[in-house]
């Protein structure tokens, strides 16, 4: 039997001009990011081009942000990677987590019409069992170009689109399915060629310099909320308000010392008190 997500399918279906033009459909690979980053290694400037989609049914090797582990079940979620080639400053890279974040939840509203928030900085979280749960991640890998390669970035994607609720891995974020949030299986395929589209979309409003960070930051559940911070660079961790985001993504938490510092990557958790 054909896969659902086969390549005919997707080409018979496409919404966007360029992003999945170049689709490649894999039932199993070690890590989407990785064999996409492969075939950028060892292609050029120009090929790959820039909206290659790479997307998989299972993957034996998913990765998280610091090699922490993606999992999913055979055949349940969508699994992919997407190659871009900005010729942005090296500061709004930081753009790419905030519109695909907001691609990504404006696809997931409409297949579902259940609203979608944000967790800072990459989680995209669906009310579920009385709270928020992750129901998506992104992982953002890059090369700044140098004398031997041009430079690009890989966007993985992780959906938890039809995990039954008693098969999400286990997770320091409360994990959650579109599944297991309305009790309803959805479709792969059009929620994919939503996603391509809007994504789309989003890219290039952001490569006109037009910004991403006052759409996204409304549906951020961290701001205005107490929150300890881990940055995965400089003080271990900090607790305060999360008062807002600067125009690159990065979170601004007020300690309570009075100081106010600019996260760029790092976990946080939402604390009660
Ligand atoms: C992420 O990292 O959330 C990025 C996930 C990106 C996955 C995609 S799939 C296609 C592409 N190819 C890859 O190899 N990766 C990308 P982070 O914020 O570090 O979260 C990782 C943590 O999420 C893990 O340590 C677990 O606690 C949790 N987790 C693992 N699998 C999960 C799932 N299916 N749903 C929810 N949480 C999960």
């Amino acid at each position: 039997m054909k896969p659902e997500l086969s390549e005919s399918a997707v080409a018979a279906a496409l919404q966007s001009q360029w992003i999945g033009r170049i689709y490649k459909y894999f039932s199993t690979t070690g890590s989407t990011n990785d064999l996409l980053k492969q075939a950028v290694r060892s292609g050029d400037a120009n090929y790959p081009p820039p909206g290659t989609v790479y997307l998989t049914d299972f993957q034996e090797r998913g990765r998280g942000r610091l090699d922490r582990r993606w999992e999913a079940p055979p055949g349940t979620s969508l699994l992919f990677s997407i190659l871009f080639r900005p010729d942005w400053p090296v500061k709004q890279q930081g753009w790419l987590t905030m519109l695909a974040g907001l691609a990504i939840a404006e696809a997931i509203e409409e297949q579902i019409s259940q609203p979608v928030r944000l967790k800072w900085p990459n989680d995209i979280l669906l009310e579920s069992g009385g709270g928020w749960g992750k129901v998506c991640g992104i992982l953002l890998e890059g090369h700044l170009p140098d004398t031997h390669q041009a430079g690009y970035t890989i966007l993985g994607i992780g959906i938890n689109v039809n995990i039954p609720a008693d098969k999400l891995p286990e997770a320091i974020t409360l994990p959650t399915s579109m599944l297991a949030a309305t009790g309803q299986p959805v479709p792969r395929l059009p929620l994919l060629i939503r996603l391509m589209r809007i994504l789309e979309f989003h890219y290039e409003q952001a490569d006109q310099g037009i910004s991403p960070q006052a759409a996204w930051a409304q549906r951020l559940v961290t701001l205005g909320k107490k929150v300890e911070a881990r940055p995965f660079a400089g003080p271990p961790s900090l607790i305060g308000l999360a008062e807002g985001t600067d125009e690159w993504g990065r979170l601004l938490v007020r300690t309570a010392d009075g100081e106010l510092h600019a996260i760029s990557a790092g976990d946080v958790t939402l604390r009660e008190s």
